[in-house]
């Protein structure tokens, strides 16, 4: 049989790197903390870590502007930083995972520059530019996702420029078949250097109606709401001919061994699903990011309807992905609060598919308050008070009881640390047996001795009275046992049908390995049994 590939039965965590560890005492981590950090890393039984844009860049929005696709910011190190943590790393048997942002390039890339120099550069197509409208304005109605015009007038050239984030964010031209060779060959650069995949930036936003149409309103837009969402992104997401560019980076990634390639992908599942590639060759991307479970709203009916359509949905021979939060989401911890974020760590880690989970959830890290002169998100300070602030969960890991919680050395680190600090510590938490990553630790011990968890199949998927249950069975290598996960998404008393099982692990954390007849299950309790 063939063995099956890391990114199927691992688990990938996601590391923001300002925020995780600091070496150099500037109140920002860097790479060379990741490396001082491997061994816990290694300890929590990952596959793989994600590490957020460390390239050179001014940090319009914080490295997702890059100035320059093959270096290291010097915030960050250096590449020799770079080579050493990736030797190391695979001396533990991690993988390494870059974030590429191929949507759009820093305003002060080289290329930008000189396409913004003149009309007639050569590298002026590398960019989208139009003339102003009839009136003088933006060229159409596209908004950017940080709010306002989508459209940056350039005094020297009169012509606006297109951004689907930060004016500081030009997107490139990706039908310029110039840039798609000079971003392949920037991807081939890290590739080179044995880095095990990619989580591509926004990859569903790529291409843009070629005709420039007009975006239609979004009826459901109340002022008020950014106004990224007064209009549908019709013209400006999810066109056909991204699916072409996809499988270009994916034939890339064959040319080696064993890499991944994820896409950063916000889509109803329909159009997700379609980011796999062909049905016949599923020549996409081997993991387009399941961002469902952040997104659908926390109750056992709705999320069992995820569960099933979802793998209704997946082509055959396609792996599923199930993403709980990331560095521009609310913390879970606070999305779901403290005792629902546990049973959102047991579904995570019993689903059918790859797991991905973001640094300090394994802490059940809250959003760090974060007060008015201390915000730092780009998206916040465009458009304050609407709630699109990043800051509170991008708040640093806290590691221990020393200065600095052991992230820093600093007076300040970046970001203020969440309230409260000292009992979300790795080493408080170590120390306490039925804490929040005790129960990860145990869920990833569970989730790698299980092949019926990691590779299994995902059966009875149902939800009655507030609980969403299901099985996972994978006869070959259980002697036909079958594990049967109960949440209780609701905080108070459930029953369910009597069953005669074992418990593998209570989101409680007692009476694992005791064998009983289960009918209730506790407030805010998630339940693994052996059948
Ligand atoms: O995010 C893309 C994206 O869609 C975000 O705008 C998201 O919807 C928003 O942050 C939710 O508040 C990616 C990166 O993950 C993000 O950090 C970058 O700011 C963005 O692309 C631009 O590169």
């Amino acid at each position: 049989t063939n063995p099956v590939l890391w990114w199927r039965d691992g688990i990938i965590y996601q590391i923001y790197p300002r925020s995780f560890q600091d070496t150099t005492n500037d109140g920002v981590g860097d790479l060379r903390g990741i490396e001082r950090r491997l061994d816990y890393l290694a300890s929590l039984g990952i596959a793989a870590i994600w590490i957020s844009p460390f390239y050179p860049s001014p940090m319009a929005d914080f490295g997702y502007d890059v100035a320059d696709y093959r270096g290291v910011d010097p915030l960050f190190g250096t590449l020799a930083d770079f080579d050493s943590l990736l030797a190391a790393a695979h001396g533990r048997n991690l993988k390494v995972i870059l974030d590429f942002v191929p949507n759009h390039t820093s305003s002060e890339h080289p290329w930008f520059l000189a396409a913004r120099s003149s009309r007639t550069d050569l590298k002026r197509d590398w960019y989208l530019w139009r003339d102003p409208g009839p009136n003088g304005g933006p060229p159409n109605n596209w908004m950017s996702q940080f709010g306002g015009p989508a459209w940056t007038f350039d005094q020297a050239t009169g012509q606006y420029y297109y951004h689907s984030f930060l004016k500081e964010q030009p997107d490139l031209n990706w039908r310029n078949p110039e840039v798609r060779k000079a971003i392949y060959n920037s991807m081939a650069f890290w590739l080179d250097k044995g880095v095990d995949g990619f989580r591509m930036d926004v990859l569903w936003l790529l291409i843009k109606d070629d005709q420039f149409r007009d975006n239609p309103p979004n009826p459901d837009w109340k002022p008020g709401q950014s106004t990224s969402w007064s209009v549908l992104p019709r013209y400006t997401a999810d066109q056909p001919e991204t699916h072409k560019i996809v499988a270009e980076m994916r034939a890339l990634c064959d040319t080696y061994a064993e890499r991944v390639l994820i896409g950063e992908i916000y889509l109803p599942l329909q159009e997700l699903v379609a980011y796999y590639g062909r049905p016949d060759t599923l020549d996409g991307a081997d993991m387009p990011f399941n961002l469902h479970l952040i997104e659908t709203e926390w109750n056992a009916d709705r999320i069992a309807q995820l569960i099933t359509s979802y793998e209704l949905l997946l082509p055959s021979g396609a792996w599923p992905n199930w993403v709980l939060g990331n560095h521009d989401q609310p913390r879970m911890a606070s999305r779901l609060g403290p005792a629902q974020a546990r049973v959102a760590a047991v579904l995570l880690l019993t689903l059918r598919g790859t797991p991905t989970m973001y640094y300090g959830d394994e802490l059940g890290l809250p959003n760090a308050h974060i007060a008015p002169g201390q915000v730092r998100d780009p998206a916040e300070k465009n458009q304050p008070g609407i709630g699109m602030g990043r800051d509170p969960e991008r708040s640093p890991m806290p590691w221990d009881s020393g200065p600095g919680f052991g992230f820093t050395t600093a007076e300040h680190p970046w970001l203020p640390f969440v309230d409260n600090t000292a009992e979300f510590t790795v080493e408080h938490e170590a120390s306490d047996r039925a804490s929040f990553l005790s129960l990860y630790r145990q869920l990833l011990v569970l989730r790698r001795e299980h092949p019926a968890l990691s590779e299994g199949a995902i059966k009875q998927v149902q939800s009655a009275n507030g609980v969403l249950s299901y099985h996972r069975a994978y006869p070959e290598q259980n002697e036909g046992k079958t594990i049967q996960v109960y949440l209780n998404l609701t905080d108070s008393k459930q029953a369910i049908p009597p069953v005669n099982a074992q418990v593998l692990l209570t989101s409680y954390l007692d009476g694992e390995g005791r064998v009983d007849v289960f009918e209730t299950l506790r407030p805010n309790e998630g339940i693994v049994l052996l059948l």
